[in-house]
């Protein structure tokens, strides 16, 4: 049996009787419509950007004090993902109370859906890809949609009467089934439709030039000997060189900012003798060279894969940093994003200056443009530093001013201020479990940017025996380490140490990676069969 025929407004006496879990359904249903609508939108609209990610990135650039660490700790690396479930699912559960206040009043639910709208529309104004304009038609159409959703699914909602007193027999209505299939296959499709715009948004943001119109650089670094990557003749070893698409990613960005290099800009300002602002053909006028260098996140905990080698093109920091005269004074260099990202990285000019390292602006990452993700047009890559207190993506500024007068972005959130990266080791076959008697390759890399990796040990059940290394492409890398191991039936406990250039050996003692860092031997067990 049906209800009344649908209107736009159902009036009180169409739907006081609806219960209020059907009431719900449909709220989250309506709630999935105008999230899924506007995410879609979101990928077709010019200027319209994910909703659900606006919201998310406010959540993250507020950085309510420890949520950062506690998403983290509670998602793993999938930190973003997980926080824009999060949106969806708040999102969804509001949505559940403006169904069943929409039973009582569709106007308090219209109010409710508006203020949704309203909220979306405030969070994208702080994307600078978005237009205002184009949000606003998209948060009007997403809002209507859900509305109108509302009104159609609670116009067939079934009332009170067709149950029992108590309810217990609602779910064997057909009615009430049909009700409820109904609105699941709503709420199901607009979430399909949903996550489809968000992955064709993010992606859309792709690197839009190609290597063939950026310069060649003047001074090359040799290509990697055949054989000096030990990885093909080891199966699970990383491999010397990472792959793009496999480097590992950390920012605070929920949609990777897309610069247009027409308007790009890198302005150099702060304790100067001119400030200087150098336009994208400006920067590439530049002598460009070519490093190897492994940047690492301070967040990696031991064994962790936050942290890659890669090859990067580009101009010497410290050429730009001479067109625009740093003043003695200057002690701490800061380098800022595009406008919308509220990342800044702050580091030492005694690093940055040092004759010993060449710290870059870097525009290609393994002979490509930046992918987008990774920074696209121009980054920092400072050799030895942490990526937080150096490797700003999406490069727009460069400040110089004194380690007194500045923070970065990290360091009132319980960072380090300056952080070198620590000698680490890591194990990445076998990674525990159990294999086969025989011989066992043991093997992973070992970093120590930019003092260099000068041996690697591996202890077999406390056992230390030194480790074959790859032939160094730089002090600023890390090396790939091989141990044969004849492995015999039982259980084994194997850990890794490296020893810097410094001839210092990676302490044991164990830390957590805030605030500096994590230390200790990576160790596994392996069982042997
Ligand atoms: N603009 C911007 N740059 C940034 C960050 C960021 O959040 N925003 N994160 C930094 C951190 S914490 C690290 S570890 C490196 C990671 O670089 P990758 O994503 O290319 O590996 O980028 C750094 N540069
Ligand atoms: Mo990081």
């Amino acid at each position: 049996m049906s209800t009344s025929a649908s209107t736009l407004s159902p009036g009180v006496s169409a739907h006081s009787s609806t219960s209020r879990v059907d009431a719900a359904a449909a709220g989250v249903a309506a709630t999935a419509v105008a999230l899924g609508a506007s995410e879609l939108i979101a990928a077709v609209l010019p200027g319209a950007t994910s909703l659900v990610a606006a919201v998310g990135q406010v959540v993250i650039d507020l950085q309510p004090s420890g949520a950062k660490d506690l998403v983290v700790a509670l998602f793993g690396t999938n930190d973003k993902v997980a926080l824009e479930v999060v949106v969806v699912l708040v999102s969804l559960a509001f949505g559940a109370v403006l169904g069943i206040l929409a039973v009582r009043r569709f106007a308090l639910a219209a109010a409710g859906f508006v203020a949704f709208g309203v909220l979306g529309f405030a969070a994208a104004l702080g994307d600078p890809q978005a237009n205002a304009a184009s949000v606003a038609a998209q948060a009007t159409v997403a809002v209507g949609l859900g509305l109108q959703t509302l009104s159609w699914l609670l116009a067939r909602a079934p009332v009170v009467g067709a149950m029992d007193a108590d309810g217990t027999v609602a779910s064997s209505d057909p009615a009430r089934r049909s009700f409820l299939l109904r609105t699941g296959a709503v709420g199901l499709s607009a979430l399909v439709v949903g996550l489809g715009g968000r992955s064709l948004l993010a992606g859309s943001r792709t690197a839009p030039i190609t290597a063939g119109e950026l310069p060649v650089a003047s001074e090359t670094v040799p290509p990697i000997a055949a054989g000096a990557d030990l990885a093909p003749t080891t199966p699970g070893l990383t491999p010397l060189v990472v792959p793009n698409q496999d480097f590992y990613r950390i920012d605070t960005a929920l949609l990777v900012p897309s610069v247009d290099i027409t308007t790009w800009t890198l302005r150099i300002h702060g304790l100067v003798e001119r400030e200087t602002t150098l336009t994208w053909n400006e920067l590439l006028a530049l002598p460009m060279f070519e490093q190897y260098v492994t940047i690492a996140c301070v967040s990696n905990e031991v064994g962790g894969g936050l942290v890659g080698n890669a090859k990067w093109t580009g101009v010497r920091l410290r050429n730009v940093l001479e067109i625009a005269g740093v003043m003695s004074a200057a002690t701490q260099l800061v380098g800022r994003p595009v406008s919308g990202d509220v990342f800044s990285a702050g580091m030492p000019m005694a690093w940055v200056m040092d004759p010993s390292r060449e710290p870059m602006i870097a525009v290609q990452m393994n002979d490509e443009p930046l992918p987008p993700a990774h920074g696209f047009p121009a980054r920092l890559i400072i050799p030895g530093l942490y990526g937080y207190v150096s490797a700003t993506k999406w490069l727009a500024e460069l400040e110089l001013t004194t380690l007194e007068g500045f923070d970065g972005y990290w360091v009132p959130l319980g960072w380090a201020k300056e952080a070198p990266i620590l000698t680490q080791s890591r194990i990445d076959t076998p990674r525990g479990g159990s294999v086969g008697a025989g011989r066992v390759p043991i093997a992973g890399i070992a970093w120590a940017p930019d003092r260099g990796v000068t041996r690697v040990e591996v202890a077999i059940d406390g056992e230390w025996r030194d480790a074959e290394l790859s032939a160094p492409i730089s002090d600023a890398t890390w090396v790939q380490w091989v141990v044969a191991w004849d492995a015999t039936p039982g259980q084994h406990t194997v850990s890794v140490r490296a020893t810097d250039g410094t001839g210092a050996v990676q302490e044991e003692r164990s830390s957590r990676p805030a605030p500096d860092g994590a230390r200790g031997w990576h160790t596994v067990s392996i069982t042997v069969s």
